[in-house]
């Protein structure tokens, strides 16, 4: 049974998912985007209440041992399902949400059996390694390096963790999401991908220091949503470019999402793991859930109003 006491299966995540559509089936559609390496469903939510509304992506956990990000973005859509709170109403019926909570499902029940620090995909990639960084797989920018230090934050080694994979989209996760936003273009006005854990909100491009033509605005948004997710629980999150805020990654989905897709608010948003609360990293313990996911959806609201003022 769902709940966000504590971190959930990929299973019980998908059959509530499964079970919002049967439960709001005028507003609620669940569908399956691809499947993973392994053959489990890429389960894709979209909530739309009103006709002709612009869309927000919402990404989630496609780094097997970050599990807060499938806890987080199961609750915010609960809320958003749920709330009477007149700002989340407002959210839910004027934009159209799609989430997909779970973007590596074999890594994540790897997680959950054998090894929980896993962190890539799990494709036989040579004789003694397995899997692909899928956040270094996508194919914009995919292996290009950034221009000072030549770094393209990944690795051509399939045993190294940050495993570009042979060729991009190789991996049949990463994919199926590319086919997904190219079969949507130009519906989206944000993409969202929720990480942990370095408190911080980045924006592309994560293999450039060269500001993008919209910096001033992401930097002024991003500003805005941490504002409200600190005024929650007081957790200070820094705001700027990738490469500034945290290092090189070449072949992440923001970026793509935001180069290949031209979606202009594309966001990492890396989340609770260490802090004042504790030293825990990709670890946190299930009583963050619900903290981290309530100054998260402040973090929405707040990336929506400000985003809304530049229409
Ligand atoms: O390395 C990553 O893919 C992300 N960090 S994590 O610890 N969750 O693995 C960061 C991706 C955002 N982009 C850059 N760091 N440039
Ligand atoms: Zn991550």
């Amino acid at each position: 049974v769902m709940d966000w006491e504590d971190y959930q299966s990929v299973e019980t995540i998908h059959s509530w998912m499964d079970s919002l559509q049967v439960e709001f089936p005028t507003f609620v559609n669940v569908t399956t985007i691809g499947n993973s390496y392994e053959g489990r469903p890429m389960k894709l939510l979209k909530l739309s209440k009103k006709a002709g509304n612009r869309a927000i992506f919402v990404e989630s956990h496609i780094h097997a041992r970050e599990w807060i990000g499938s806890a987080t973005s199961t609750w915010i859509l609960n809320q958003l399902l749920r709330s009477n709170v007149s700002a989340v109403v407002d959210l839910a019926n004027n934009i159209d949400w799609y989430f997909l909570p779970i973007a590596n499902p074999d890594g994540y029940e790897y997680t959950r059996t054998n090894n929980r620090n896993w962190r890539k995909t799990r494709s036989k990639q040579s004789a003694l390694c397995y899997g692909v960084d899928p956040n270094r797989n996508f194919g914009y920018n995919w292996m290009v390096p950034e221009e000072i230090t030549g770094s393209t934050g990944s690795s051509v080694s399939p045993c190294s963790d940050v495993y570009s994979g042979p060729y991009n989209f190789s991996e049949p996760e990463c994919y199926a999401i590319d086919r997904f936003l190219d079969a949507h273009r130009g519906i989206f006005d944000a993409y969202l991908a929720l990480h942990s854990y370095d408190h911080s909100i980045l924006y592309p491009y994560g293999n450039s220091r060269v500001p993008v033509p919209n910096d001033e605005v992401l930097k002024a948004v991003g500003d805005e949503s941490a504002r409200r997710l600190y005024e929650k629980h007081g957790i200070q999150y820094r705001v700027g470019n990738q490469v500034f805020i945290l290092y090189e990654a070449s072949g992440n989905s923001q970026d793509h999402a935001y180069g290949k897709y031209k979606i202009p608010i594309s966001y990492t948003y890396e989340m609770r793991g260490s802090g004042s609360y504790g030293n825990f990293g990709f670890f946190l313990p299930p009583e963050f859930i619900i903290p981290n996911a309530e100054e998260m959806l402040e973090a929405f609201l707040g990336l929506v109003s400000k985003a809304r003022e530049y229409g």
